[in-house]
């Protein structure tokens, strides 16, 4: 089934995370990560417009298991709220931050970095985990006059769905394009987002609905 409207010079594909920590073989590595790749380098020409996020954190963050000698993937209460520890990944300038080599980059716009700040983690491209400091995002798609923001990358439960969130809070509208996104999975995390996603008015498409 085609989006109705087809793809606008209003709208934007946002790729999320799509770098080689997350991807089999990395220090984050999420299941099938590297799938999204070739079906995001099929959407990308589609759209007029792409801006890409790069998780972007200096050594010893405060979402890292190992600045606080714990396990990785339990919970640490922080200054925010609960924050979930991590093995250490997409460290600033190591490989395992770099997007994954086959990603096709060169007509992305804009390249935001986020979760650089050492005490606050930033899954959202829009605000930082405590809610209240901005990457400034919002106001750049706002002024470049963006009103529909289709998502696509990693991870559906963690970064996408912040930033999908965000995106509606925001005042924009947010399409999910579910089989371009795969999920961290821990115990709860998709349904929650599915959701989350239903109750603020995410829509979840498919990639045919753009391709066909
Ligand atoms: C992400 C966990 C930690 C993501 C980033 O991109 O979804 N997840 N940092
Ligand atoms: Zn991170």
């Amino acid at each position: 089934m085609p989006l109705e409207s087809g793809i606008q010079s209003t709208d934007l594909l946002l790729v999320i995370d799509v770098q080689r920590d997350f991807c089999p073989g990395g220090a984050l590595a999420i299941n099938e990560g590297d799938a999204v790749v070739p079906l995001i380098n099929q959407l990308a020409p589609r759209f007029e417009h792409i801006v890409l996020t790069q998780d972007w954190h200096p050594a010893n963050h405060q979402s890292f298991a190992s600045t606080h000698n714990k396990d990785a993937y339990s919970q640490l209460e922080v200054s925010y709220g609960q924050q979930t520890l991590w093995p250490d990944h997409c460290v600033q300038g190591m490989p395992g931050a770099e997007f994954h080599p086959s990603l096709e980059l060169t007509r992305a716009e804009l390249i935001l970095r986020k979760g650089f700040r050492a005490n606050i983690d930033s899954y959202s491209a829009f605000f930082e985990n405590d809610k209240t400091t901005t990457t400034g995002l919002a106001g750049y798609l706002r002024e470049r006059g963006f009103q529909r923001i289709f998502l696509a990358g990693l991870a559906f439960d963690f970064c996408v769905r912040f930033s999908a969130i965000d995106a509606v809070r925001a005042g924009f509208e947010a399409l999910v394009i579910e089989d371009a996104c795969r999920s961290v999975n821990l115990p709860g995390t998709v349904d929650a987002t599915r959701q989350e996603f239903a109750a603020t008015g995410v829509q979840l498409i498919e990639s045919d609905m753009l391709l066909s």
